[in-house]
């Protein structure tokens, strides 16, 4: 019987190690969802192979680009210190991986936990470019595993040596080149996409219109209720007309009938695949347990994550270990991840259920988890759901994970006070498949082919798309957002952040310094939650007639790993449309950057 990974082998060398990987990316058919479309693999497979190494190693990943598009590769949540220029980001810290070139990428793995590699090349994550990565932390790291009750420090060392990956997405039928150009003829972003893959592995699941009442969100129905006689889609999508409505700005000219019909109508169940994880127990022990990441690689949906009848230890928020908390289900956005610690006794089939808790659709995947004794299932009843297709718990009794009161497990002393604060507001800049960070957006289109900041970083630049520190600044981000959007995980790159408050209403100080003075309540400067990716609040409809409302999120980082950096939103349609920064980082004291990077032309492997 397949088992997982074969991680054994690496655990307890104490040497760092150099580990090459090589990625071959091709351009290929594929039907992870049952529906035939081209997408990309690496080395044959989607998602891409896993890459594991111990804390320490000296980690190289060759690319080889076979497919017919540009590309870079970005180790999502690998701060990259002392080599800004592996991380991946197409003018900013690299030349454009050419079709059939190659590229060297080469990062010290200082870090432990859970991480994943994806494309940072406009928005190829929705074409299956991703993978997981882990990193088994080194014997001397601290571990929170003692705070769990029941289980031995010894068996959650086991668990850990064999964790397993579950790499959640959302999956379209079109590519995402015909989904931004769709986007551009109509002036409108696509908010209805086909199903949710776990692991790769998924099926198209119409919620036939009978079903559809009751899985609305409440946000939903609103924006329903704004056009007489509106109703979802067969896909479970709000209609784009009725969406165009209810983004409440009649001045957009927008062009619904350039959207063909097709995106938003035309739901047929695919029989696909289903990821299944097989947890064996070969010995006669009461119970097995075993340690997973849950990876964000979404390009849409917020989405819950719950196993039936499985309540989860979580330990680790982005690779970070937290002071165990246990859930029963966990709330999961674009590019964050979660590990977590679960208990099997029963012999059973358990579902894994993901369910987007998004607006504009309903959305939902599955998978299973069969828990065997020596090689038997002892039960094949169905499990009992702890969450709805909406990720809405079935029963009062149900336990949701709260990211904002996730403690980090050993916190470092933060300052009280920032060197600097930058209040910036994130928007639809024009047309609602344009977004902006600050004031303007920033295309790809017209960044990526330009000469790496990196390469010649300019230490005075402040403007729209830039913001520029001195090394080893303690600085705010403070992230604006009103009106009708939904909630934005934004993601920073070369160095993770400390969130450290988040409000609705106005934010109307000048310093979170100031800030505190007022509304101490909604700050935490003690011990708040160390992330590389974090969603702004949920924006509650206002009432019709009165002003939008507003939210704010409050995040206070330290520039102490010289690069140029990347912030931006991980939602894929809004980073292509332009929702992204450019932080430099005491560009003044780079490391010496190797000089095949500055003259890379094509490379290959
Ligand atoms: C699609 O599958 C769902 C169950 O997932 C079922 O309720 C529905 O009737 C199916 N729809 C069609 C058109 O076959
Ligand atoms: C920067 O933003 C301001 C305010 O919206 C705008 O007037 C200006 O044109 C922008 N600058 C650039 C270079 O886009
Ligand atoms: C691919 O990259 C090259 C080099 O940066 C650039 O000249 C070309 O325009 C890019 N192609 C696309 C479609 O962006
Ligand atoms: C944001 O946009 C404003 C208005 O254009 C500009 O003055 C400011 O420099 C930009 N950058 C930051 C980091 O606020
Ligand atoms: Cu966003």
């Amino acid at each position: 019987m397949a088992l997982y990974t074969t991680a054994v082998l690496l655990v307890g060398s104490a040497q760092a190690i150099t580990r090459p990987f090589t990625f071959i990316i091709t351009w290929q058919q594929g039907a992870p969802d049952g529906f035939q479309r081209d997408m990309f693999l690496i080395n044959g497979q989607f998602p891409g192979p896993l890459l594991e190494v111990n804390q320490g190693d000296n980690v190289v990943v060759n690319v080889q680009n076979n497919s017919p598009f540009n590309t870079t590769l970005h180790h999502h949540g690998i701060d990259m210190n002392g080599t800004p220029w592996s991380d991946g980001v197409p003018g900013a810290s690299q030349y454009q991986i050419l079709p059939g070139c190659g590229f060297t990428y080469s990062w010290t793995a200082n870090q432990h936990g859970s991480f994943f590699y994806h494309s940072h090349s406009t928005s190829q994550i929705n074409d299956g470019l991703y993978g997981p990565i882990v990193i088994h932390p080194a014997s001397d790291t601290p571990t929170p595993y003692g705070l769990i009750p029941g289980v031995s420090v010894e068996t959650i060392q086991q668990a850990e040596a064999a964790r397993i990956p579950i790499v959640l997405s959302d999956w379209a039928h079109i590519t995402s080149y015909d989904d931004w150009s769709i986007s551009t003829k109509s002036k409108m972003e696509n908010l209805c996409i086909d199903s949710v893959l776990i692991n790769g592995k998924g099926n198209v699941y119409c919620v036939p219109a009978a079903e559809q009442p009751g899985l609305m969100t409440s946000g939903q129905a609103a924006i329903l209720q704004a056009v007489q006689g509106a109703m979802l889609t067969d896909k479970s999508c709000v209609p784009p007309d009725v969406y165009a409505v209810a983004l409440g700005q009649p001045g957009y000219p927008v062009d619904i009938a350039a959207i063909p019909h097709d995106i938003y109508n035309g739901c047929t169940n695919t029989t696909g695949h289903t990821d299944v994880i097989d947890v064996v127990q070969t010995i006669l022990q009461q119970s097995k347990w075993v340690m997973f990441d849950i990876v964000g690689a979404i390009e849409v949906y917020g989405v819950q994550f719950s196993i039936d009848e499985i309540p989860m230890w979580v330990i680790a928020a982005d690779g970070d270990f937290i002071e165990p908390v246990q859930a029963d289900s966990i709330p999961i956005t674009n590019g964050q991840r979660y590990t977590v610690l679960a208990k099997f006794d029963k012999p059973k089939k358990y579902t894994v259920r993901v369910s987007s808790t998004s607006d504009a659709q309903i959305l939902y995947g599955t998978s299973i988890i069969n828990y065997n004794v020596l090689g038997k299932l002892q039960s094949t009843a169905a499990s009992k759901p702890f969450i709805n297709p909406r990720g809405v718990g079935t029963s009062s009794s149900v336990t949701f994970f709260d990211p904002s009161t996730a403690r980090p497990y050993q916190t470092s002393q933060i300052p009280r006070r920032a060197d600097a604060t930058y209040k910036l507001t994130m928007k639809i800049d024009d047309y609602p498949f344009m977004w902006a960070f600050n004031e303007t957006s920033r295309l790809p289109d017209e960044v990526d082919n330009v000469t790496p900041l990196l390469f010649a970083p300019q230490p005075c630049r402040q403007d729209n798309h830039t913001i520029t520190n001195p090394a080893n600044a303690w600085v705010d981000y403070i992230m604006l957002v009103s009106g009708k959007q939904p909630p934005h995980p934004v993601h920073m790159h070369g160095q993770h952040f400390y969130v450290i408050g988040s409000g609705s209403g106005e934010f109307t100080w000048a310093t979170v310094d100031e800030a505190i003075k007022d509304i101490p309540g909604s700050f935490n400067l003690d011990n708040p939650p160390f992330r590389d990716t974090y969603p702004t609040p949920m924006l509650t409809p206002s009432p019709p007639g009165s002003p939008p409302g507003s939210v704010w999120l409050a995040l206070r980082r330290q520039s102490v790993n010289p690069g140029v950096w990347l912030m931006h939103c991980h939602i894929q349609s809004h980073f292509r449309g332009g929702m992204s920064m450019i932080i430099q980082d005491g560009v003044n004291k780079l490391p010496k950057i190797p000089q095949q990077y500055r003259d890379y032309s094509c490379g290959g492997v």
